[in-house]
Protein backbone atom coordinates (compact mmCIF):
# COMPACT_ATOMS: atom_id res chain seq x y z
CA UNK A 1 0.00 0.00 0.00
CA UNK A 2 1.59 3.44 -1.00
CA UNK A 3 2.91 5.18 2.52
CA UNK A 4 2.31 9.05 1.92
CA UNK A 5 5.73 10.25 4.20
CA UNK A 6 6.72 13.41 5.74
CA UNK A 7 9.34 15.68 3.56
CA UNK A 8 12.25 17.17 5.72
CA UNK A 9 15.18 18.78 4.37
CA UNK A 10 14.79 17.35 1.07
CA UNK A 11 13.64 14.14 1.90
CA UNK A 12 10.98 11.63 2.28
CA UNK A 13 10.49 9.76 5.38
CA UNK A 14 8.70 8.00 7.52
CA UNK A 15 7.11 9.53 11.02
CA UNK A 16 9.77 9.26 14.44
CA UNK A 17 7.28 7.25 15.94
CA UNK A 18 6.64 4.81 12.81
CA UNK A 19 3.34 5.35 13.68
CA UNK A 20 0.58 4.94 10.39
CA UNK A 21 -2.72 6.13 9.97
CA UNK A 22 -5.15 5.04 7.46
CA UNK A 23 -6.21 7.49 4.19
CA UNK A 24 -9.52 6.78 3.21
CA UNK A 25 -10.80 7.11 -0.10
CA UNK A 26 -14.67 8.20 0.13
CA UNK A 27 -16.13 7.40 -3.02
CA UNK A 28 -15.46 4.05 -1.90
CA UNK A 29 -15.38 4.09 2.19
CA UNK A 30 -12.00 2.15 2.08
CA UNK A 31 -8.28 2.64 3.24
CA UNK A 32 -6.13 2.83 0.11
CA UNK A 33 -2.96 4.77 1.41
CA UNK A 34 -1.03 5.40 5.03
CA UNK A 35 -0.49 8.32 6.52
CA UNK A 36 2.84 9.33 8.26
CA UNK A 37 1.56 9.60 12.04
CA UNK A 38 3.72 12.65 12.97
CA UNK A 39 4.48 14.12 16.73
CA UNK A 40 6.50 16.92 18.03
CA UNK A 41 9.44 14.60 17.45
CA UNK A 42 9.06 15.17 13.50
CA UNK A 43 8.05 18.68 14.06
CA UNK A 44 11.32 19.73 15.44
CA UNK A 45 13.11 18.00 12.82
CA UNK A 46 11.31 19.95 10.30
CA UNK A 47 11.74 23.21 12.32
CA UNK A 48 15.19 22.82 12.80
CA UNK A 49 15.58 21.88 8.63
CA UNK A 50 13.55 25.12 8.49
CA UNK A 51 15.58 27.54 10.64
CA UNK A 52 19.44 26.06 9.12
CA UNK A 53 18.02 26.76 5.81
CA UNK A 54 16.94 30.27 6.51
CA UNK A 55 19.56 32.24 6.26
CA UNK A 56 20.51 30.72 2.36
CA UNK A 57 16.84 31.10 1.37
CA UNK A 58 16.20 34.67 2.72
CA UNK A 59 19.40 35.90 1.30
CA UNK A 60 18.62 34.20 -2.31
CA UNK A 61 18.18 37.05 -5.07
CA UNK A 62 14.04 37.47 -5.67
CA UNK A 63 15.32 36.41 -9.04
CA UNK A 64 16.54 32.88 -7.93
CA UNK A 65 13.17 32.07 -5.41
CA UNK A 66 11.24 33.86 -8.19
CA UNK A 67 12.91 31.53 -10.75
CA UNK A 68 11.86 28.22 -8.51
CA UNK A 69 8.55 28.95 -7.95
CA UNK A 70 7.63 29.33 -11.77
CA UNK A 71 9.25 25.70 -11.97
CA UNK A 72 7.36 24.43 -9.51
CA UNK A 73 4.08 25.75 -11.35
CA UNK A 74 5.15 24.74 -14.82
CA UNK A 75 5.81 21.17 -13.06
CA UNK A 76 2.42 20.86 -11.85
CA UNK A 77 0.60 21.84 -14.73
CA UNK A 78 2.74 19.17 -16.41
CA UNK A 79 1.73 16.90 -13.80
CA UNK A 80 -2.12 17.99 -14.02
CA UNK A 81 -3.45 14.67 -14.69
CA UNK A 82 -1.64 12.41 -12.29
CA UNK A 83 -2.08 15.17 -9.59
CA UNK A 84 -5.93 15.73 -10.63
CA UNK A 85 -6.86 11.77 -10.62
CA UNK A 86 -4.81 12.16 -6.56
CA UNK A 87 -6.76 14.78 -5.67
CA UNK A 88 -10.07 13.15 -6.98
CA UNK A 89 -9.50 9.67 -5.08
CA UNK A 90 -8.29 11.56 -1.81
CA UNK A 91 -11.18 14.06 -1.27
CA UNK A 92 -13.80 12.58 -3.48
CA UNK A 93 -14.28 15.64 -5.48
CA UNK A 94 -14.93 15.13 -9.20
CA UNK A 95 -12.21 14.33 -11.45
CA UNK A 96 -13.30 17.25 -13.40
CA UNK A 97 -13.49 19.85 -10.80
CA UNK A 98 -9.63 18.56 -9.68
CA UNK A 99 -8.78 19.11 -13.56
CA UNK A 100 -10.38 22.03 -14.06
CA UNK A 101 -10.24 24.02 -10.86
CA UNK A 102 -7.75 22.38 -8.23
CA UNK A 103 -4.69 21.66 -9.95
CA UNK A 104 -4.51 24.79 -12.37
CA UNK A 105 -5.30 27.13 -9.64
CA UNK A 106 -2.15 25.20 -7.48
CA UNK A 107 0.18 26.08 -10.41
CA UNK A 108 -1.58 29.93 -11.03
CA UNK A 109 -0.37 30.38 -7.11
CA UNK A 110 3.04 29.75 -7.53
CA UNK A 111 2.92 31.47 -10.89
CA UNK A 112 1.52 34.29 -9.56
CA UNK A 113 4.04 34.76 -6.65
CA UNK A 114 6.52 33.85 -8.50
CA UNK A 115 5.75 37.23 -10.45
CA UNK A 116 4.28 39.27 -7.56
CA UNK A 117 7.48 39.45 -5.04
CA UNK A 118 9.16 40.92 -8.23
CA UNK A 119 6.92 43.96 -8.22
CA UNK A 120 6.13 44.04 -4.42
CA UNK A 121 7.55 47.63 -3.31
CA UNK A 122 7.66 49.06 -0.04
CA UNK A 123 6.63 52.84 1.11
CA UNK A 124 8.46 56.24 1.32
CA UNK A 125 7.41 58.85 3.15
CA UNK A 126 9.34 62.32 3.14
CA UNK A 127 8.94 65.27 5.71
CA UNK A 128 9.35 67.80 4.00
CA UNK A 129 13.48 68.39 3.37
CA UNK A 130 13.22 67.59 7.16
CA UNK A 131 13.54 63.36 6.92
CA UNK A 132 12.84 60.96 4.74
CA UNK A 133 11.41 57.87 5.83
CA UNK A 134 10.94 54.52 4.31
CA UNK A 135 9.92 51.17 4.96
CA UNK A 136 11.68 47.92 4.95
CA UNK A 137 10.16 44.46 4.93
CA UNK A 138 12.21 41.49 5.53
CA UNK A 139 11.09 37.74 6.12
CA UNK A 140 9.98 36.67 9.15
CA UNK A 141 12.17 33.15 9.52
CA UNK A 142 10.34 30.03 10.15
CA UNK A 143 7.02 29.96 9.84
CA UNK A 144 3.77 27.57 9.97
CA UNK A 145 0.94 26.87 6.47
CA UNK A 146 -1.79 24.34 7.73
CA UNK A 147 -4.37 23.38 5.03
CA UNK A 148 -7.82 22.15 5.05
CA UNK A 149 -9.35 19.17 2.97
CA UNK A 150 -12.10 20.68 0.58
CA UNK A 151 -9.81 22.53 -1.80
CA UNK A 152 -6.43 20.51 -0.86
CA UNK A 153 -3.14 21.32 -2.93
CA UNK A 154 -5.21 24.58 -4.26
CA UNK A 155 -5.08 26.03 -0.52
CA UNK A 156 -1.76 24.33 0.35
CA UNK A 157 -0.37 26.23 -2.30
CA UNK A 158 -2.16 29.24 -1.34
CA UNK A 159 -0.20 29.77 1.66
CA UNK A 160 3.06 28.07 0.71
CA UNK A 161 3.66 30.04 -2.51
CA UNK A 162 3.93 33.83 -1.06
CA UNK A 163 5.89 32.59 2.75
CA UNK A 164 8.27 31.32 0.23
CA UNK A 165 8.41 34.30 -2.41
CA UNK A 166 8.96 36.55 0.76
CA UNK A 167 11.70 34.98 1.37
CA UNK A 168 10.71 32.63 4.76
CA UNK A 169 11.08 28.92 5.08
CA UNK A 170 8.07 27.15 5.69
CA UNK A 171 6.62 24.30 7.63
CA UNK A 172 3.34 22.94 6.29
CA UNK A 173 0.59 20.84 7.47
CA UNK A 174 -1.96 19.35 4.95
CA UNK A 175 -5.15 18.20 6.01
CA UNK A 176 -5.13 14.92 7.24
CA UNK A 177 -7.65 13.56 5.54
CA UNK A 178 -6.38 15.06 1.73
CA UNK A 179 -2.33 14.99 2.43
CA UNK A 180 -1.78 12.95 -1.11
CA UNK A 181 -1.27 16.08 -3.25
CA UNK A 182 0.83 17.72 -0.61
CA UNK A 183 3.09 14.63 -0.87
CA UNK A 184 3.47 14.53 -4.55
CA UNK A 185 4.34 18.75 -4.43
CA UNK A 186 7.51 17.62 -2.35
CA UNK A 187 9.28 15.33 -5.37
CA UNK A 188 7.83 18.89 -7.80
CA UNK A 189 9.26 21.11 -5.39
CA UNK A 190 12.59 19.11 -5.40
CA UNK A 191 12.79 18.61 -9.26
CA UNK A 192 12.39 22.45 -9.13
CA UNK A 193 15.79 22.95 -7.59
CA UNK A 194 14.05 23.82 -4.47
CA UNK A 195 17.19 24.15 -1.70
CA UNK A 196 16.38 21.18 1.11
CA UNK A 197 14.79 22.33 4.26
CA UNK A 198 13.20 25.97 2.51
CA UNK A 199 9.55 23.94 2.26
CA UNK A 200 8.82 21.37 4.76
CA UNK A 201 5.66 19.32 4.80
CA UNK A 202 4.63 17.32 8.34
CA UNK A 203 1.62 15.01 8.22
CA UNK A 204 -0.45 14.07 10.74
CA UNK A 205 -3.68 14.93 13.00
CA UNK A 206 -4.52 18.36 13.60
CA UNK A 207 -4.88 18.13 17.16
CA UNK A 208 -0.96 16.38 17.52
CA UNK A 209 1.11 17.24 14.23
CA UNK A 210 -0.85 20.46 14.07
CA UNK A 211 -0.85 22.29 17.58
CA UNK A 212 2.70 20.50 17.71
CA UNK A 213 3.53 22.75 14.91
CA UNK A 214 1.62 25.75 16.43
CA UNK A 215 3.20 25.66 19.61
CA UNK A 216 6.81 25.47 18.28
CA UNK A 217 8.73 28.24 19.74
CA UNK A 218 10.58 28.71 16.43
CA UNK A 219 7.66 29.52 14.33
CA UNK A 220 7.16 33.29 13.48
CA UNK A 221 3.95 33.24 12.00
CA UNK A 222 1.27 30.81 11.39
CA UNK A 223 -1.41 30.76 8.09
CA UNK A 224 -4.55 28.63 9.14
CA UNK A 225 -7.21 28.14 6.63
CA UNK A 226 -10.26 25.45 8.50
CA UNK A 227 -13.25 25.08 10.75
CA UNK A 228 -13.25 28.69 13.08
CA UNK A 229 -13.47 26.17 16.34
CA UNK A 230 -9.70 25.46 15.15
CA UNK A 231 -8.88 28.59 14.48
CA UNK A 232 -10.15 29.67 18.07
CA UNK A 233 -7.71 27.13 19.53
CA UNK A 234 -4.93 28.32 17.50
CA UNK A 235 -5.73 32.01 18.51
CA UNK A 236 -5.67 30.38 22.16
CA UNK A 237 -2.30 28.60 21.54
CA UNK A 238 -0.72 31.67 19.65
CA UNK A 239 -2.10 34.31 21.23
CA UNK A 240 0.03 34.59 24.16
CA UNK A 241 3.18 34.27 22.02
CA UNK A 242 2.50 37.63 20.07
CA UNK A 243 2.85 35.24 16.60
CA UNK A 244 1.94 36.56 13.80
CA UNK A 245 -1.40 35.01 12.95
CA UNK A 246 -3.70 34.70 9.16
CA UNK A 247 -6.93 33.17 10.02
CA UNK A 248 -9.24 31.78 6.84
CA UNK A 249 -12.55 30.35 8.53
CA UNK A 250 -16.02 29.05 7.90
CA UNK A 251 -18.95 31.00 6.58
CA UNK A 252 -22.70 30.98 5.97
CA UNK A 253 -22.97 32.95 2.94
CA UNK A 254 -26.16 34.93 1.49
CA UNK A 255 -26.93 34.70 -2.11
CA UNK A 256 -29.24 37.31 -2.32
CA UNK A 257 -31.42 37.48 -5.49
CA UNK A 258 -33.70 40.68 -6.69
CA UNK A 259 -36.61 40.17 -9.00
CA UNK A 260 -34.88 42.43 -11.55
CA UNK A 261 -31.57 40.11 -12.36
CA UNK A 262 -30.54 38.57 -14.90
CA UNK A 263 -32.94 35.46 -13.89
CA UNK A 264 -31.07 32.77 -16.10
CA UNK A 265 -27.29 33.74 -14.99
CA UNK A 266 -28.69 33.96 -11.30
CA UNK A 267 -30.37 30.41 -11.35
CA UNK A 268 -27.32 29.31 -13.27
CA UNK A 269 -24.70 30.84 -10.39
CA UNK A 270 -26.93 29.64 -8.10
CA UNK A 271 -26.89 25.97 -8.61
CA UNK A 272 -23.17 26.16 -8.99
CA UNK A 273 -22.65 28.23 -5.67
CA UNK A 274 -25.02 25.77 -3.81
CA UNK A 275 -23.46 22.35 -5.03
CA UNK A 276 -19.96 23.08 -6.75
CA UNK A 277 -17.83 20.69 -4.75
CA UNK A 278 -20.57 18.99 -2.59
CA UNK A 279 -20.68 22.46 -1.17
CA UNK A 280 -17.62 21.70 0.54
CA UNK A 281 -16.49 25.02 -0.19
CA UNK A 282 -16.18 28.26 2.51
CA UNK A 283 -17.34 30.44 -0.64
CA UNK A 284 -20.76 28.26 -0.61
CA UNK A 285 -24.04 30.40 -0.86
CA UNK A 286 -25.66 28.63 1.83
CA UNK A 287 -28.68 30.67 2.06
CA UNK A 288 -30.49 31.71 -0.63
CA UNK A 289 -32.87 35.07 -0.71
CA UNK A 290 -35.28 35.27 -3.11
CA UNK A 291 -37.44 38.65 -3.69
CA UNK A 292 -41.10 37.52 -3.19
CA UNK A 293 -42.13 38.39 -6.56
CA UNK A 294 -39.97 35.76 -8.36
CA UNK A 295 -39.58 33.24 -5.55
CA UNK A 296 -42.28 30.62 -6.52
CA UNK A 297 -40.89 30.80 -9.81
CA UNK A 298 -36.97 30.55 -9.28
CA UNK A 299 -37.72 28.03 -6.24
CA UNK A 300 -39.36 25.60 -8.87
CA UNK A 301 -36.69 25.88 -11.72
CA UNK A 302 -33.82 25.80 -9.13
CA UNK A 303 -35.00 22.56 -7.77
CA UNK A 304 -35.62 21.30 -11.13
CA UNK A 305 -31.74 21.96 -12.08
CA UNK A 306 -31.00 20.56 -9.13
CA UNK A 307 -32.53 17.56 -9.05
CA UNK A 308 -30.60 16.97 -13.14
CA UNK A 309 -27.16 17.00 -10.86
CA UNK A 310 -25.87 13.48 -11.41
CA UNK A 311 -23.96 11.95 -8.34
CA UNK A 312 -21.54 9.45 -9.65
CA UNK A 313 -18.23 8.11 -8.89
CA UNK A 314 -16.18 10.80 -8.76
CA UNK A 315 -13.44 8.95 -11.37
CA UNK A 316 -16.42 9.25 -14.15
CA UNK A 317 -16.78 12.05 -16.96
CA UNK A 318 -20.37 12.14 -16.15
CA UNK A 319 -20.21 13.06 -12.20
CA UNK A 320 -21.26 16.20 -11.20
CA UNK A 321 -21.57 15.40 -7.23
CA UNK A 322 -19.19 13.74 -5.88
CA UNK A 323 -18.34 11.82 -2.38
CA UNK A 324 -18.01 14.15 1.09
CA UNK A 325 -15.04 13.84 2.31
CA UNK A 326 -14.85 11.20 5.26
CA UNK A 327 -17.70 9.87 7.21
CA UNK A 328 -17.64 12.06 10.09
CA UNK A 329 -18.32 14.26 7.31
CA UNK A 330 -21.34 12.58 5.98
CA UNK A 331 -22.90 12.08 9.37
CA UNK A 332 -22.68 15.49 10.06
CA UNK A 333 -24.21 16.72 7.42
CA UNK A 334 -27.11 14.15 7.55
CA UNK A 335 -27.47 15.71 10.49
CA UNK A 336 -28.02 18.67 9.68
CA UNK A 337 -30.53 17.72 7.19
CA UNK A 338 -32.45 16.35 10.50
CA UNK A 339 -32.16 19.72 12.06
CA UNK A 340 -33.57 20.94 9.16
CA UNK A 341 -36.69 18.85 9.31
CA UNK A 342 -37.09 19.22 13.15
CA UNK A 343 -36.18 23.47 12.84
CA UNK A 344 -39.78 22.96 10.74
CA UNK A 345 -38.13 22.72 7.55
CA UNK A 346 -39.37 21.17 4.41
CA UNK A 347 -37.03 19.77 2.17
CA UNK A 348 -38.28 20.42 -1.48
CA UNK A 349 -35.73 17.66 -2.70
CA UNK A 350 -32.37 15.45 -1.85
CA UNK A 351 -32.45 15.28 1.74
CA UNK A 352 -30.63 11.70 2.02
CA UNK A 353 -27.54 9.91 1.61
CA UNK A 354 -26.96 8.44 -1.81
CA UNK A 355 -26.66 4.21 -2.58
CA UNK A 356 -24.40 4.09 -5.42
CA UNK A 357 -23.99 0.43 -7.19
CA UNK A 358 -20.61 -1.01 -7.79
CA UNK A 359 -17.09 0.32 -6.62
CA UNK A 360 -18.97 3.09 -4.99
CA UNK A 361 -21.60 1.48 -2.89
CA UNK A 362 -20.27 2.59 0.44
CA UNK A 363 -19.29 6.08 -0.83
CA UNK A 364 -19.98 8.88 1.33
CA UNK A 365 -22.34 10.51 -1.28
CA UNK A 366 -25.35 13.11 -0.62
CA UNK A 367 -27.88 14.21 -3.14
CA UNK A 368 -28.02 17.97 -3.26
CA UNK A 369 -30.53 19.23 -0.77
CA UNK A 370 -32.83 22.49 -0.56
CA UNK A 371 -34.77 23.03 2.31
CA UNK A 372 -37.26 25.72 2.53
CA UNK A 373 -39.29 27.29 5.73
CA UNK A 374 -36.82 28.21 8.21
CA UNK A 375 -36.26 31.07 9.72
CA UNK A 376 -33.08 33.26 9.23
CA UNK A 377 -32.42 32.80 13.10
CA UNK A 378 -32.40 28.92 13.56
CA UNK A 379 -29.67 26.43 13.94
CA UNK A 380 -29.42 25.43 10.12
CA UNK A 381 -29.23 28.77 8.95
CA UNK A 382 -26.84 30.34 11.66
CA UNK A 383 -24.26 27.21 11.60
CA UNK A 384 -22.34 25.80 8.65
CA UNK A 385 -22.59 22.98 7.14
CA UNK A 386 -20.55 22.28 4.20
CA UNK A 387 -22.44 20.18 2.56
CA UNK A 388 -24.68 20.06 -0.42
CA UNK A 389 -27.02 21.35 1.35
CA UNK A 390 -28.78 25.26 1.10
CA UNK A 391 -32.15 26.52 2.36
CA UNK A 392 -34.00 29.42 0.48
CA UNK A 393 -36.78 31.87 1.30
CA UNK A 394 -38.46 34.84 0.41
CA UNK A 395 -37.77 38.50 0.85
CA UNK A 396 -39.85 41.90 0.31
CA UNK A 397 -37.19 44.59 1.19
CA UNK A 398 -33.73 45.85 0.80
CA UNK A 399 -33.28 46.33 4.42
CA UNK A 400 -34.99 43.38 5.30
CA UNK A 401 -32.74 41.21 3.24
CA UNK A 402 -29.30 43.22 4.91
CA UNK A 403 -30.29 41.93 8.19
CA UNK A 404 -30.95 38.78 7.07
CA UNK A 405 -27.71 38.41 5.56
CA UNK A 406 -25.68 40.39 8.36
CA UNK A 407 -27.65 38.04 10.94
CA UNK A 408 -25.25 35.23 11.18
CA UNK A 409 -22.09 35.05 13.42
CA UNK A 410 -19.63 34.68 9.82
CA UNK A 411 -18.98 37.51 7.34
CA UNK A 412 -16.81 35.50 4.33
CA UNK A 413 -18.79 36.62 1.17
CA UNK A 414 -21.98 37.50 -0.46
CA UNK A 415 -23.69 37.48 -3.67
CA UNK A 416 -25.63 39.88 -4.98
CA UNK A 417 -28.13 39.31 -8.41
CA UNK A 418 -29.48 42.69 -9.72
CA UNK A 419 -29.84 44.84 -12.09
CA UNK A 420 -30.16 47.74 -10.38
CA UNK A 421 -26.45 49.55 -10.23
CA UNK A 422 -27.69 51.75 -7.43
CA UNK A 423 -29.24 48.77 -5.03
CA UNK A 424 -25.64 46.79 -5.92
CA UNK A 425 -23.81 49.57 -4.51
CA UNK A 426 -25.77 49.92 -1.51
CA UNK A 427 -25.70 46.39 -0.33
CA UNK A 428 -21.99 45.57 -1.21
CA UNK A 429 -21.77 48.62 1.34
CA UNK A 430 -23.94 47.52 3.83
CA UNK A 431 -23.31 43.90 3.76
CA UNK A 432 -20.55 42.67 6.56
CA UNK A 433 -18.28 40.43 4.72
CA UNK A 434 -14.75 40.04 3.26
CA UNK A 435 -16.02 39.44 0.06
CA UNK A 436 -19.31 40.86 -2.21
CA UNK A 437 -19.70 39.29 -5.39
CA UNK A 438 -22.59 41.11 -7.98
CA UNK A 439 -23.87 39.44 -10.37
CA UNK A 440 -21.21 36.63 -10.04
CA UNK A 441 -19.87 34.01 -7.92
CA UNK A 442 -16.44 33.38 -7.56
CA UNK A 443 -14.92 35.06 -9.90
CA UNK A 444 -11.08 35.29 -8.38
CA UNK A 445 -8.55 37.93 -9.05
CA UNK A 446 -5.46 36.81 -7.48
CA UNK A 447 -4.37 40.64 -6.67
CA UNK A 448 -7.19 40.93 -4.92
CA UNK A 449 -7.60 40.94 -0.66
CA UNK A 450 -9.35 37.74 0.40
CA UNK A 451 -10.93 36.70 3.82
CA UNK A 452 -13.84 37.04 6.06
CA UNK A 453 -15.22 39.63 8.79
CA UNK A 454 -16.38 38.42 12.05
CA UNK A 455 -15.66 34.79 13.04
CA UNK A 456 -14.82 34.07 8.88
CA UNK A 457 -11.12 34.69 9.76
CA UNK A 458 -8.33 37.26 11.00
CA UNK A 459 -6.47 39.41 7.99
CA UNK A 460 -6.55 38.94 4.21
CA UNK A 461 -4.56 36.85 1.99
CA UNK A 462 -4.00 37.30 -1.62
CA UNK A 463 -2.15 39.75 -3.75
CA UNK A 464 0.43 42.14 -1.79
CA UNK A 465 -1.34 41.32 1.66
CA UNK A 466 0.40 37.83 1.62
CA UNK A 467 3.46 39.45 1.14
CA UNK A 468 2.91 42.12 3.31
CA UNK A 469 1.72 38.89 6.29
CA UNK A 470 4.83 37.29 5.78
CA UNK A 471 7.04 39.95 6.47
CA UNK A 472 8.68 42.42 8.83
CA UNK A 473 7.97 45.77 8.70
CA UNK A 474 10.19 48.35 9.55
CA UNK A 475 10.28 52.02 9.35
CA UNK A 476 13.58 53.99 8.73
CA UNK A 477 13.55 57.72 9.09
CA UNK A 478 16.41 59.30 7.86
CA UNK A 479 17.44 62.96 8.98
CA UNK A 480 18.17 65.23 6.10
CA UNK A 481 18.66 68.58 8.53
CA UNK A 482 22.32 69.64 9.84
O1 LIG B 1 -11.11 21.49 9.74
P1 LIG B 1 -10.07 21.69 10.83
P2 LIG B 1 -11.78 20.17 9.30
C1 LIG B 1 -14.93 24.01 8.25
C2 LIG B 1 -16.11 23.18 7.90
C3 LIG B 1 -15.74 21.82 8.37
C4 LIG B 1 -15.02 22.17 9.62
C5 LIG B 1 -14.05 21.15 10.09
O2 LIG B 1 -17.24 23.66 8.59
O3 LIG B 1 -16.84 21.01 8.60
O4 LIG B 1 -14.30 23.35 9.29
O5 LIG B 1 -13.21 20.74 9.02
C6 LIG B 1 -5.44 21.23 11.27
N1 LIG B 1 -3.61 23.02 15.71
N2 LIG B 1 -14.00 24.17 7.19
O6 LIG B 1 -11.97 19.11 10.31
O7 LIG B 1 -10.20 20.67 11.90
C7 LIG B 1 -5.99 20.02 10.55
O8 LIG B 1 -5.12 18.93 10.67
C8 LIG B 1 -3.13 23.16 14.46
C9 LIG B 1 -13.94 25.47 6.61
O9 LIG B 1 -10.94 19.79 8.15
O10 LIG B 1 -10.16 23.11 11.16
C10 LIG B 1 -6.10 20.54 9.13
O11 LIG B 1 -4.84 20.51 8.50
N3 LIG B 1 -3.72 22.62 13.37
C11 LIG B 1 -12.75 25.65 5.78
C12 LIG B 1 -6.53 21.99 9.35
O12 LIG B 1 -6.14 22.31 10.66
C13 LIG B 1 -4.86 21.93 13.57
C14 LIG B 1 -12.29 24.50 5.02
C15 LIG B 1 -8.03 22.23 9.19
O13 LIG B 1 -8.70 21.35 10.06
C16 LIG B 1 -5.41 21.77 14.85
C17 LIG B 1 -12.38 23.25 5.74
C18 LIG B 1 -4.73 22.35 15.95
N4 LIG B 1 -5.19 22.25 17.20
C19 LIG B 1 -13.24 23.14 6.77
N5 LIG B 1 -6.55 21.05 14.73
C20 LIG B 1 -12.69 26.89 4.95
N6 LIG B 1 -12.99 28.04 5.52
O14 LIG B 1 -12.28 26.82 3.81
C21 LIG B 1 -6.71 20.77 13.42
N7 LIG B 1 -5.67 21.29 12.71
Amino acid sequence: MQRIENYIDGNLQSAVSGNWMENIEPATGLCYSEIAESDSADVDAAVAAAKSAFTGWSESSTEERSSILLRIADLILDNLEDLARAESIDSGKPLSTAIQVDIPRASSNFRFYSSAIRHFASESHAMDGQALNYTLRTPLGVVACISPWNLPLYLFSWKIAPALAAGNTVVAKPSELTPMTAYMLAKICSDAGMPPGVLNIIHGLGAKAGQSLVEHPDIQAVSFTGGTQTGAQIVKTVGPEFKKLSLELGGKNPNIIFADCNYEKALEATLRSSFFNQGEVCLAGARIFVERSIFGKFKQDFVSKTESLRVADPLTANCQLGALVSKNHLDKVLSYIELAKEEGGEVLTGGARVRLQGRCEHGFFVAATIVEGLDADCRTNQEEIFGPVVTIMPFDSEDEVVAYANSTRYGLSASVWSENLGRCHRLAHDIQSGVVWVNCWMVRDLRTPFGGMKQSGVGREGGFEALKFFTECKNVCINLGE
